[in-house]
């Protein structure tokens, strides 16, 4: 007894891991463990033989169990103890630096238009930048001749010889946006058009893409005072101060009257203020819809009647942040974007003063 002993209790000490202590305890106590044996054994014995043999052989097996436990508790002390080394964590550490993004000076802008015109009841409505030639020029009276039409200011899209689908352009403004709306929605219609525009066009002040947005607002008895007075309360609110406006006679083919709007502004030391000043800038195109754009648009011009303006979202955007060159717009410069753009919370909204 004293060699099992002393071999299950070493044995014990030394396993490696709850597997090999398992094995043991099956070896030893098991059905048919070597200490179990010995025991089946005490019935053939003499009762004075069974007297020695019977503790004897109980105490072998309560010290194996003892054993098996002990250690058992020491394999999972030590196997914590390598955890916690393992996971070890420095809570007073500081936190990761994560990238943040701005919003561009664009996209803010657009924000700030449209909550300005959505408060005076236009819809925003988008559109494909994509369109057929329909869409972008006869639709908006732009006859065949016109210079807008030429290779030199519009994006044509490549078409293969035997395609006889109609040539598609990348719209050059848009206003096929409010075509659509016309057919879609018919009259009386109030919606502005946010969105890119393209022409053929690259210069200090000039890129091949910009960004527009062009209002409509088609009703019974619509004239040019509405006009004047939706832009200057426009111009107003988005500026955060009273602005004036001059109206001068123009030509659009889609509008008839037409009008260039400016807006009162000072230069001083080489810096515009708007709405302040004697210095006038000119900003905005508009005039009332021509009868043939509204027959394109499938609206009675015998019934309705109604204004549009166009204005360029990225020269509103320079005016009113100081942002001085057009071209950094679209250079992706991560320093640029993170001095002019916004913090992503910043949602411009009219009770917040447009920020
Ligand atoms: C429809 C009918 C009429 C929108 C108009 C202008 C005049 C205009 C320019 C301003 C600066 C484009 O971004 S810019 O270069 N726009 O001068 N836009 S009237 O007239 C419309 C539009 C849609 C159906």
């Amino acid at each position: 007894m004293d060699d099992l002993r002393t071999r299950y209790l070493g044995e014990i000490a030394g396993a490696a891991d709850e597997v090999a202590l398992e094995r043991l305890r099956v070896a030893a106590l098991g059905k048919k463990g070597e200490v179990s044996l010995r025991m089946r054994e005490l019935g053939g014995m003499t009762p004075e033989e069974r007297q020695v043999a019977g503790p004897a052989l109980n105490g072998l097996k309560d010290e194996i169990n003892a054993a098996i436990a002990a250690k058992k508790a020491a394999l999972e002390d030590a196997a914590l103890d390598a955890r916690l080394k393992e996971e070890w964590l420095d809570v007073t550490l500081p936190g990761r630096r994560r990238a943040r993004g701005s919003v561009h000076p664009v996209s803010q802008v657009t924000e700030e238009v449209t909550a300005v015109l959505a408060d005076m009841g236009f819809a925003v409505a988008e559109g494909p930048q994509i369109e057929s030639d329909w869409y972008n020029f006869d639709a908006l009276n732009i006859p065949d001749h016109h210079p807008a039409r030429t290779e030199m200011d519009t994006f044509y899209m490549a078409q293969a010889e035997g395609d006889n689908r109609p040539p598609h352009v990348l719209r050059t403004h848009t206003s096929p946006v409010q075509i659509r709306a016309m057919q879609e929605r018919g009259a009386p219609l109030r919606v502005i058009c946010p969105g890119r525009v393209y022409r053929a066009d690259y210069d200090q002040t000039h890129t091949p893409m910009f960004h527009q947005v062009e209002g409509i607002a088609i009703d019974r008895d619509i004239s040019m005072a509405n006009l004047k007075w939706v832009l200057e309360e426009f111009f107003s609110a988005f500026f955060g101060t009273t602005v004036k406006t001059r109206f001068r006679a123009s030509h659009f083919p889609f509008t008839e009257p037409s009008a260039e709007v400016d807006i009162q502004c000072s230069w001083e030391g080489g810096t515009v203020k708007v709405g302040q000043g004697d210095g006038w800038l000119e900003v905005l195109g508009s005039g009332m819809v021509h009868p043939k754009v509204l027959e394109a648009g499938g609206i009675d011009s015998s019934k309705w009647q109604g204004f549009a303006f166009g204005i360029g979202i990225d020269r509103l955007a320079m005016l009113k942040y100081g942002i001085p060159d057009l071209r950094a717009f679209f250079d992706s410069d991560l320093r640029w974007l993170r001095h002019y753009g916004f913090a992503p919370l910043d949602v411009p909204t009219l009770h917040g003063g447009l920020q």
